[in-house]
């Protein structure tokens, strides 16, 4: 008799590639691929949209422009992902609670913090920390900032608000156990997050197809009961209410779910300057260019007369002038030090750190 195994794994792995298309309302060349969502936006939401990309894109210009000058701290750049970061943010609610990663900066400022705070933080100065709206800084620990969310989401429900937590990672930071924990304990409690994975190809060096042998993102949240969908991130019309619906499955007591958007990082990792030509090809590139976010959006505009160059050049101007004011406050504000940041972070110091605070407050008065 024929060794028959008991099970077939090389169809149930095969089985694992056979995920939905990403979800897509306008296509690489800016056709409506699906009418019926085209047709729910009024002229003003798509030029909503259009000019919140272009801001996107201007404080990325500006912040790197200020960057060049040695005007910042650390700073990672969001050119390309646009469409990913601002699709998913307008579909939040002002009671909604941001929990952000370092590439999520206009995501933080378009929820309440100023941009002089998003700027401050970058210095890694403590006012740059606090916002008035429900947001908790930029997580630099790379998938930590899904079980924070975990924990802000089952807060949430536990106090009964009408509000969600959203959280962002990159593809890298679904390698992480971190972001593993957080999608489980958030499965697990039925907690109201909205997971988003920003995936854009790299974790910094590193490509996609070399983190993970999972043929999608989105499937990492299978395993902790919680529903997935890949949408396309250049199409900022399908990231918006892909995560609008989200957030009414969720808020109708549904648990969280994961949306991992299909996206690029078009310049380096972070402003100390790594250079993308040594990890990947133009080749690989060029396609990603030409599905930028804001040219598909400005197509359907322009065919549609509402939306024209001089416009654009206008708005660019005008926030990039509203960037510099930002960072003149950010110069304006009273220097951190260390001796300030050892006294706030032990309510009762040691000797030691009583000694640290009396060298560091001799060497800040010269
Ligand atoms: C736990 C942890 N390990 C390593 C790092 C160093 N690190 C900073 S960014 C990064 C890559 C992250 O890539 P991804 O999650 O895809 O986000 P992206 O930068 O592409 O937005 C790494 C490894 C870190 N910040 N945290
Ligand atoms: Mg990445």
């Amino acid at each position: 008799m024929a060794n028959k195994p008991i099970v077939d794994f090389e169809t149930i792995k095969k089985d694992l590639s056979n995920t939905p298309k990403p979800i897509q309302v306008l296509n690489e060349n800016a056709e409506i691929v699906d009418q019926k969502v085209f047709d729910s936006f009024s002229d003003d939401d798509l030029v909503e949209f259009m000019k919140k990309m272009v801001w996107e894109r201007a404080l990325h210009e500006q912040t790197m422009n200020f960057s060049r000058q040695g005007r910042m701290g650390f700073y990672a750049p969001t050119e390309g992902e646009e469409a990913s970061e601002m699709g998913t943010v307008l579909a939040m609610k002002k009671q909604d609670y941001l929990l952000p990663a370092y590439r999520d900066i206009p995501q933080l400022i378009q929820h309440g913090a100023t941009v002089t705070e998003a700027y401050l933080w970058s210095r890694g100065h403590v006012v740059g920390n606090k916002y008035e709206a429900r947001a908790m800084m930029p997580q630099i620990i790379i998938g930590a900032a899904y079980n924070e969310a975990a924990g802000v989401a089952l807060g949430l429900k536990k106090n009964g608000e009408d509000a969600i937590a959203f959280t962002y990672t990159g593809d890298g930071g679904t390698s992480q156990g971190d972001s593993y924990e957080g999608m489980n304990f958030a499965g697990a409690y039925q907690a109201p997050a909205l997971f988003i994975v920003q995936n854009n190809g790299f974790a910094i060096s590193t490509p996609r197809k070399k983190q993970t042998a999972a043929p999608t993102l989105a499937q990492k949240a299978v395993a902790a009961g919680i529903p997935s969908v890949q949408v396309d991130g250049m199409d900022i019309l399908a990231c918006y209410k892909v995560a609008q619906a989200a957030r009414e499955y969720i808020t109708a007591g549904n648990g969280p779910v994961m949306i991992e958007t299909l996206t690029y990082r078009y310049g380096a990792h972070s402003s100390a300057g790594d250079d993308p030509k040594r990890y990947r090809t133009e080749e690989e590139t060029k396609p990603w260019f030409d599905k930028d976010p804001l040219i598909r959006l400005r197509k359907v505009l322009e065919d549609k007369g509402l939306w024209s160059d001089e416009d654009e050049e206008k708005l660019v101007d005008e926030y990039k002038s509203s960037f510099k004011d930002a960072i003149k406050e950010a110069d304006a504000v009273e220097p951190d030090t260390v001796s300030a940041m050892l006294k706030r972070t032990f309510e009762v110091p040691t000797p030691e750190i009583k000694a640290e605070i009396a060298k560091f407050e001799e060497k800040e008065s010269k």
